[in-house]
């Protein structure tokens, strides 16, 4: 069974970090209702949805996604490039911990989840404002003896990979090329985000089915061409924040810790 691990909106969601986008008013009220839409999609797409408690006091809570990397034996706590979503892990691995061996990105290693695009045994990570060197090295060797190889990806004009590019199956990626060389990519079928839609390249995937922004049909016009369906929901209150919708779950198969055990 899949899990999608999720966290209800902060009431100071309006006070979250921004990087690219300029400050918008966020309908609170709006957000809270869209995120509830989400949840639903993801039920609807074959997840248990597990919501913790809301962080009334940080801001960025709802974006899970950055916290935690749940890989098939493991789970890597990350330690977020920006200081104030730090105090963000504590809740996320004590949900996490039923589930999978936690290991942790220590000392000054800097990564945000957004920044890892796993596709089979690879994971590529960007090299954002939020992911440093040594956090990518780190990851490197902790999910070395699971069988997994880390490829740094550069970036540029975006907060993480997963904003210039994520794959909807194992052969084929959606790629924004104005925020990533889509050469890095090229074993895979590159398909383009519509030039209108510079946002659209961030796109959940569960299993099977994918999960896209509302507020991108050119987008999703394409992938259907190419023979991907997608469901729909409108994250525009979490979009003003910088967020889409590949930030608000952890989205992994259920095995106990205790039969999930590193090698
Ligand atoms: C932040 O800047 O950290 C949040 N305002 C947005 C995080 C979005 N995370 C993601 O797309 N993985």
């Amino acid at each position: 069974m899949l899990i999608a691990l999720t966290r209800r909106i902060s009431s100071r969601l309006a006070d979250c970090e921004l990087t690219h986008l300029q400050r918008a008013p966020i309908d609170l009220a709006l957000a809270e209702h869209q995120h509830r839409r989400y949840l639903e999609v993801l039920a609807r797409a074959g997840c248990g949805v597990v919501e913790l408690d809301a962080e009334p006091d940080l801001p960025d809570s709802v974006f899970v996604e950055d916290i935690a990397i749940v890989l098939d034996e493991i789970a890597v706590m990350t330690r977020p490039g920006a200081a104030s979503r730090r105090p963000e892990s504590a809740s996320v691995a004590t949900a996490l911990k039923d589930y999978r061996a936690l290991l942790r990105i220590e000392g000054t290693g800097q990564l945000d989840g957004g920044d890892v695009l796993r596709i089979g045994r690879s994971l590529y990570v960007g090299q954002s404002s939020r992911s440093n060197a040594e956090g990518i090295s780190q990851l490197r060797d902790l999910v070395a003896a699971h069988g997994f190889e880390v490829q740094a990806i550069p970036i540029r004009e975006c907060l993480h990979l997963k904003s210039a590019v994520t794959a909807l199956d194992d052969e084929t990626v959606l790629v924004q090329p104005a925020w990533v060389d889509p050469g890095h990519f090229d074993r895979f079928r590159i398909l383009e985000v519509d030039p209108d839609e510079a946002h659209a390249a961030n796109v959940l995937r569960i299993g099977d089915q994918l999960v896209m922004p509302e507020c991108f049909p050119r987008t999703r016009n394409r992938i259907r061409s190419a023979g991907f369906d997608s469901h729909v929901v409108d994250v525009s209150e979490l979009q003003k924040a910088e967020g889409a919708v590949t930030c608000c779950s952890l989205v992994f198969e259920s095995v106990p810790a205790s039969t999930a055990r590193p090698a």
